[in-house]
């Protein structure tokens, strides 16, 4: 008799039922999570675990379909987020940070090792003047930086050499403000920008990414593939064009004076605010190459009063000092009025802003920062130095 009650008793004990209880919620979320994307769902989403169960709860309701719809409706929404977060300021001096690694390794952190705990002497200025020759700061920014230094260092007594690095930072800060000038468009209708530089220097590439920021203001934008040159110019401008869903203007002709000819009288016609012009590259020794360069401008002067209104000189950052000499030749031909230097992301030679600062005083309006279309900054002379301490 007992063990007849004892039996009945088990069957239905609390325990077992919870058992139960559980396998039953745990049944549905088999069912969700068996689909791939289900499974993902939770595990990259950062939402607090009552919206699992949600989820879960969903498909008793719905059909399997629906549920899956769902599940991807929520694995979609935190990407916005992210999006938000990555906006603005802080996006922009992490990007700058990111980029420059290479330069700051070279130089920030070879300083903190020069400074700390050092005594300020002759030779802890001399190791200095090596680390800031080494990251192509050039011998003319490198003594002027050096002499600011040792003159605060003199007035203000500083004794500890830790406060040398800060010196540094608002001396370079101070260098570098001279060519922080970023592009004023004038109404022109079109304003017309010249691209110009060496071989291989990012050209083509800036144009797309500067058509981009363009774009980003509202303006319209006419592309003129001044490269006849090579083979390929086109065609590599044309792919930046549908990137920007701007119109490129091209001729089979060989002729690049009468390709930005036409561009220029296109763009009048369809009132467009700016044509941006590429050229061939060109080494700055070639004198006849910089006689045509020289007749492009002409052309372009003669098409449209005051045009062209830019002329944009780009410098990769790694040919180091050799970009001076480029930027030289290349102002006493055409009289550069812009610079952008690319390929900040890939060198430890970011110094070279602070060469071009002290020798050749032209407005930096652009750093390039990779190869995607928004990787081209306005030049701000604090945060390019905030980035590289
Ligand atoms: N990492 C990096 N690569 C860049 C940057 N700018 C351009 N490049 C790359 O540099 C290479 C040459 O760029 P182009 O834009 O073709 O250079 P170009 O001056 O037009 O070259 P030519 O027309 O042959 O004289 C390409 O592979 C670009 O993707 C940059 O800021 N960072
Ligand atoms: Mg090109």
């Amino acid at each position: 008799m007992f063990e007849f009650l004892k039996k009945i008793i088990k069957k239905d004990s609390p325990a077992k039922k919870s058992v139960a209880k559980k396998e039953a919620i745990k049944k549905p979320q088999k069912k969700v999570t068996s689909t791939p994307k289900a499974k993902i769902v939770p595990k990259k989403s950062s939402a607090p675990k009552k919206k699992k169960l949600l989820q879960t709860e969903q498909p008793k309701k719905s059909s399997p379909r629906t549920a899956q719809k769902k599940t991807v409706e929520i694995k979609k929404q935190p990407a916005p987020l992210k999006e938000e977060k990555k906006s603005g300021f802080f996006a922009f001096a992490d990007k700058l940070k990111k980029s420059l690694t290479k330069t700051r390794e070279k130089l920030s952190s070879e300083l903190t090792s020069l400074f700390t705990g050092k005594k300020i002497d002759e030779s802890l200025f001399e190791e200095l003047e090596t680390i800031l020759l080494t990251s192509d700061v050039g011998i003319s920014a490198t003594t002027y930086l050096l002499d600011s230094i040792r003159a605060s260092v003199k007035k203000k007594n500083i004794e500890d050499a830790d406060l040398i690095k800060g010196l540094l930072k608002e001396k370079l800060i101070e260098l570098l403000t001279l060519i922080e000038a970023p592009l004023v468009l004038k109404i022109s209708s079109p304003y017309v920008i010249m691209v110009v530089g060496v071989n291989g220097a990012g050209k083509t590439t800036t144009i797309g990414k500067l058509t981009k920021i363009f774009l980003d203001e509202k303006k319209s934008v006419l592309i003129a593939a001044g490269d006849t040159f090579r083979a390929a110019a086109t065609e590599q401008l044309e792919i930046w064009g549908v990137r920007n869903n701007v119109h490129v203007v091209s001729q089979t002709s060989g002729d690049p004076s009468a390709v930005i000819f036409d561009a220029i009288n296109s763009a009048k016609a369809k009132n467009i605010d700016i044509v941006i012009a590429d050229t061939a590259g060109r080494l700055p020794t070639q004198k006849h190459l910089i006689d045509e360069i020289t007749k492009i401008k002409r052309v372009i002067n003669k098409c449209h009063a005051e045009a062209p209104h830019e002329i944009l000189l780009v410098l990769d950052a790694n040919t180091g000092q050799n970009a001076i000499s480029q930027l030289k030749i290349f102002n006493e031909a055409l009289g550069i009025t812009g610079l952008a230097l690319t390929k900040l992301d890939g060198t430890a030679k970011g110094g070279v802003i602070a060469a071009i600062a002290k020798e050749q005083p032209i407005p930096l309006r652009y750093i390039g920062v990779g190869e995607s279309i928004d990787d081209l900054k306005v030049f701000n002379a604090q945060e390019y130095v905030d980035a590289l301490f």
